[in-house]
């Protein structure tokens, strides 16, 4: 069952992928519920997985970055719902920039301990995708097929810090730890892309991606339930961890162990290699 909701998501993988290299990247005078500005790719890659999706069995529902509620299925027997941002990080797609999609897959409720499995999908020199479920696979897309080439895994400790956010808007303890970290000689990498960035970290063997509680935004910015959660998910499928939340002075919580209120709530997020994650542990303790 799993199979049919992978397949619909790699054929709109194809379909969206061709879509941006139309070049249609105008702004819509629409806004999403979070407040983004919407392009029109926004829109039309969220209605190609809206319709791939809800057209199968398997699926009871889903929710996108891009519609204000969740959609449920009528008189469905379908056990899964996936949340999916269908495209994130479109104000970059304009700059040539990589970007992605990425869906969190979830049996029967959307809330993080009911995630199956998740991945996403990196439209960049070559499409590619990667699904989590035991492991971390990844496949490419070339001559007309998909191709797995491997797994995804993480070093104990990695070379990469991805860091998030304003700086102006940083707490001084996230400003330190930031700054010890390059002090170690850790490098810079970081597009504004959460997929280009946390892929990168997955490919190079890791490091740091963090999206902090800031002065102009204390949840954080990345969403819950079609962002945080799948990648949380992802990065401890490939040997590292996911941390975040609001540190109410008992310090930080595993990603996959928060509760959300709402479908587009987001949490301040740290995704890394152990060695990395123990340190955000230590500042934010
Ligand atoms: P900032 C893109 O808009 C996005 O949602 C993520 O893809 C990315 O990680 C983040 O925002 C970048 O936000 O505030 O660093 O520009």
């Amino acid at each position: 069952m799993l199979y049919s909701i992978i397949d619909a998501l790699q054929k709109s993988a194809i379909h969206i992928d061709s879509l941006l290299k139309k070049c249609k990247f105008e702004y819509l005078d629409s806004i999403n519920i979070t407040g983004d500005n919407q392009l029109g790719v926004d829109v039309e890659a969220n209605n190609i997985f809206k319709e791939a999706l809800l057209e199968l069995d398997a699926i009871k529902g889903i929710c996108s970055e891009e519609e204000n509620e969740a959609i449920y299925k009528k008189d469905s027997n379908g056990v899964y719902l996936v949340a999916f941002d269908p495209l994130d990080g479109s104000s970059i797609v304009s700059s040539n920039l990589s970007v992605g999609s990425i869906f969190g897959i979830y049996n029967e409720e959307f809330c993080a301990k009911n995630l199956i499995a998740s991945g996403y999908i990196i439209y960049g020199p070559r499409l590619e995708m990667v699904v989590a479920q035991d492991s971390v696979n990844h496949y490419v897309y070339s001559d007309g097929g998909w191709r797995n080439i491997g797994s995804l895994t993480l070093n104990d400790k990695g070379k990469i810090n991805s860091p998030g956010g304003t700086q102006k808007n940083w707490s001084t303890k996230h400003k330190i730890l930031i700054e010890s970290l390059f002090l170690e000689g850790y490098r810079l990498r970081y597009s504004g892309g959460m997929v280009p960035d946390l892929h990168n970290l997955l490919c190079k063997g890791g490091g740091l991606f963090s999206y902090p509680s800031t002065s102009d935004a204390p949840n954080g910015k990345l969403r819950a339930l079609f962002e945080i959660f799948p990648f949380a998910f992802i990065f401890e499928k490939a040997g590292g961890e996911a941390i975040g939340g609001i540190s109410d002075g008992s310090g930080l919580s595993r990603i996959l162990d928060l509760k959300i209120d709402s479908i587009h709530q987001s949490l301040p997020c740290f995704f890394g290699s152990k060695y990395e994650i123990e340190r955000v542990k230590l500042a934010y303790k």
